[in-house]
């Protein structure tokens, strides 16, 4: 089929030969009702795809060739992504806690319960002590939504979202160095780039899609650095691999600016004229010469040499990253200490030129924008300005006084569970057990908490703690919007409706505001009107939608914001007129000295822990590990280790190693591969209870934007058992085949 269209021999070279599309039953090739076009439920690419709708069910898709970001391709998730609607586990009804697990209940019962057990909690405990936590795989509409509800039905600070593990430490250093938190590109300038720098991305894996853009670079001829401590996929088509000790980014970026600064291939009229602070960074990184930088980083000086030869003399240039340097307790330092090498050469705001986070979740853009964060007003505005907290009392027609101050950010929420001083959880969108450190920890609080409320449309591993259970609906059953990676806001359409008794999510938080006594700030009737509120909330914000409609967002195939009026075309690059987003227009270098890991390796734990994805599995895996083709590809974690680390320890492939850190341990096949430093294990994080890779982790936080430290921790190998005959037999992961 034309959608599966990273062309043949890429595929191949990515994830094996045959991957397998067709569903169990073969495809069902009924004719349908009709085709919806809208956008996949996955990552924050959100690649245009067309559901085939038939009886009030999604049958299959075709591609949508015309949306501009991914012309009809589509990865792997992305193909099976309509096999999870009328999956078996689909919640149907909401359920009630009972002695020996759940029965069935009504609306009505289960949101009085849910109403009755807030009013109770915080009538003693006061209102801070019902928190809520919200997800970015939901609609700006739903974001918006989510903070209004938490301010002003239940009044309560403590609000955050699981972006808060993803993408809080790209946001806070955007905000510090352009004083705006948004990708400064979109896609189409990857292509025109002559050289790009990714860190700490597996793009290949993680966005399938846009590597297609980094390849359309790397053939106009643009050299390709990679930096991360395993040979990904991406990495084995690069010009240089820098394989940095995990945590030793900032030093990295230092020692690369050192040799840019001692061969003069900075932009020193750029530097002067749009730029504060690079006096500090240059007495900084004086130090970090390639010998020095090679002793914290265990990356070559002569690699580090080659980078800066690489791009400093570059006429066009992009900095991309993801979680591999954001995921530390030094995330914003990492990722500050990378935008200087931006800034030094002054390639931004130009086509081919700038820089840009990768974000990860489908909505994790849109939904960091409109106020679910524990800091954060709707329109970007900050909780702690006296300015901002007016604007948003008076649009939400509530004294200021009465909007609560800056709350705990999500895993803090869960320290102040351990503590008692928060003691009931609602919780949408949202698998901490799986998803947040310290796995034993959470489980802990969870059951700790007096009453707890979840609402999802599969029972997730953190919803079985839950005391009521209120099914939600998929992405496919609800209109709105969500904001790609590239901070383009697209429309999402409603194929099917929820099926059963399940409800759309933002009908559930309106109802249960009307059961709060605030239904008249929640008489919402579509997602529609919420999205109007949205884009008038944040008029004259730091981002401002009010110039969008449905209707323009349809006709353009999206509008990147800021788009602050009716008639403006929206805007697709920053800073193209040589102003950032600081009040006087300049941008801000940052200076900081490498600081190690919280938890160092020592000799009791003498290995680097770190943690991430694998193709075809998606997040804490609720969706992906129910889809059955995806879970052929990769059905349980493995351990992945250097052949030196492994005869070091006596282990062969696929003989069982416990792998414990300080917090607990994991008792995984090993895979042994030449593509990962020899100080360092990986193990991928989409699955729970005993197989989850976060039982390992710990919460150990990024002062300033809280994120905390899954990429780096210590851990020790042990092997248990030698690989039975059906584990050597019984598969490879694909997108590792070719390693
Ligand atoms: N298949 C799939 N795709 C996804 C997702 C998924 O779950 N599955 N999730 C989506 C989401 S929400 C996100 S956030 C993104 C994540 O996308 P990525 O950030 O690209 O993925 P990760 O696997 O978390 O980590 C990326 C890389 O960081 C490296 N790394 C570890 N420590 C360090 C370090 O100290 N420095 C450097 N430079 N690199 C390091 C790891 O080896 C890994 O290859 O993917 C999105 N896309
Ligand atoms: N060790 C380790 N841990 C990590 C990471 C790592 O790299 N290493 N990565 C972190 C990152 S980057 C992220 S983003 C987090 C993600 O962690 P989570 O956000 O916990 O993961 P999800 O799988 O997205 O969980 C979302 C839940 O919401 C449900 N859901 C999805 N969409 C909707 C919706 O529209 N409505 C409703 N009602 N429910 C919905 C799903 O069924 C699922 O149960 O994990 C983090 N945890
Ligand atoms: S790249 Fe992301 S948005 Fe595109 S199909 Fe794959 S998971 Fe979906
Ligand atoms: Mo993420």
């Amino acid at each position: 089929m034309a959608t599966l269209t990273l062309s043949e021999d890429r595929y191949i070279e990515l994830f094996g030969p045959t991957p397998t599309y067709a569903p169990a039953g073969g495809w069902d090739d009924r004719k349908p009702d009709r085709l919806v076009k809208t956008h996949c439920c996955f990552c924050g690419v959100q690649c245009g795809i067309q559901l085939k709708v038939k009886d009030n069910k999604v049958i299959g898709f075709e591609p949508w060739e015309e949306f501009p970001v991914n012309q009809g391709k589509l990865c792997p998730k992305g193909v099976k992504r309509y096999l999870q609607n009328g999956h078996p586990d689909r919640l149907l009804s909401p359920l009630v806690r009972t002695q020996t697990g759940f029965r069935h209940a009504g609306w009505d019962e289960a949101l009085e319960k849910t109403a009755e057990a807030i009013g109770a909690i915080q009538s003693k405990h006061g209102k801070d002590a019902f928190a809520f936590l919200g997800g970015a795989s939901m609609t700006n509409e739903k974001a918006y939504l989510n903070g209004e509800f938490a301010r002003v039905a239940l009044g309560t600070a403590n609000i955050d979202y699981n972006g808060r593990l993803c993408m809080v430490s790209a946001g806070a250093a955007n905000r510090m160095a352009f004083g705006v938190d948004r990708a400064a590109n979109p896609w189409s300038d990857i292509p025109l780039a002559e050289t790009l720098i990714l860190a700490g991305t597996n793009i290949a894996e993680c966005f399938p899609i846009l590597t297609d853009y980094v390849w359309r670079a790397r053939d106009n001829g643009a050299k390709i650095i990679v930096i991360d401590p395993r040979i990904t996929p991406i990495a084995r088509t690069a010009d240089l691999f820098l394989p940095v000790r995990p945590g030793g980014d900032s030093a990295l970026a230092n020692g690369i600016l050192h040799v840019l600064i001692e061969r003069g291939w900075i932009d020193q009229i750029f530097i002067g004229q749009h730029t504060h602070d690079f006096d500090r960074v240059c007495d900084l990184v004086r130090k970090y010469n390639p010998a020095a930088a090679e002793r914290i980083t265990g990356v070559p000086a002569r690699s580090i040499i080659k980078a800066a030869e690489i791009w400093g003399p570059a006429g066009t240039s992009m900095l991309l990253h993801a979680r591999g340097i954001e995921h530390h307790t030094r995330g914003v330092e990492n990722v500050l200490s990378y935008i200087n090498l931006v800034l030094a050469t002054g390639r931004l705001g130009k086509p081919g030129c700038g820089y840009g986070t990768i974000t990860g979740q489908g909505n994790g853009q849109g939904g960091r924008e409109h106020g679910q964060r524990c800091n954060q007003l709707p329109g970007g505005r900050d909780i702690n300005n006296p300015d901002h907290r007016r604007f948003i009392a008076d649009f939400w027609g509530v004294p200021e006084t009465e909007l609560p101050k800056q709350g705990l950010s999500a895993c803090e929420m869960f320290d102040a569970i351990e503590r008692g001083e928060i003691r009931g959880l609602m919780s949408i969108s949202f698998n901490p057990l799986v998803s947040i450190p310290d796995a034993n920890r959470t489980r802990a609080a969870l059951e700790k908490l007096e009453f707890f409320c979840a609402i999802d449309f599969f029972l997730s591993e953190t919803a079985r703690y839950a005391d009521v259970v209120l099914a939600g609906s998929l992405q496919e059953e609800d209109e709105g919007t969500v904001t790609t990676g590239e901070g383009r806001c697209v429309r999402l359409r409603n194929s099917v409706s929820p099926p059963g008794n399940a409800r759309l999510d933002w009908r559930i938080i309106c109802d249960l505001a009307r059961r709060l006594g605030k239904g008249d700030c929640f008489g919402h009737t579509c997602a529609e009107e919420i999205f109007d509120e949205l884009t008038a909330a944040s008029k004259g914000g730091p981002i401002d939608y009010s110039g969008m409609t449905y209707a323009r967002i349809e006709q353009n195939l999206g509008l990147f914001w800021p788009c602050p009026a009716p008639e403006h075309p929206g805007t697709p690059r920053l800073f193209a007129d040589g102003r950032f987003h600081h009040s006087d227009g300049k941008a801000r270098f940052h200076a900081f000295d490498y600081r190690p890991p919280a938890e160092d390796v020592d000799e009791d734990y003498p290995i680097f822990f770190t943690t991430g994805r694998v193709v075809s599995q998606y997040l804490s895996g609720t969706q992906t590990r129910r889809i059955g083709s995806l879970v052929d590809q990769y059905p349980e974690p493995l351990c992945e280790m250097h052949p030196l680390l492994a005869n070091k320890l006596g282990i062969q492939d696929r003989d069982l190693v416990k792998v414990s850190t300080r917090r607990g341990e994991i008792t995984v096949p090993a895979q042994i591969v030449k593509s990962i430093r020899p100080d360092v294990v990986f193990v991928p994080y989409h699955w729970p209870g005993k197989r989850a890779a976060n039982q390992l982790t710990h919460r150990a936080l990024d002062p300033i934007s809280k994120i905390p430290e899954f990429k780096v921790c210590a851990c020790r190998v042990e092997k248990v058992a030698d690989a039975t005959k059906k584990q050597n037999k019984q598969w490879q992961p694909k997108a590792f085949s070719a390693r």
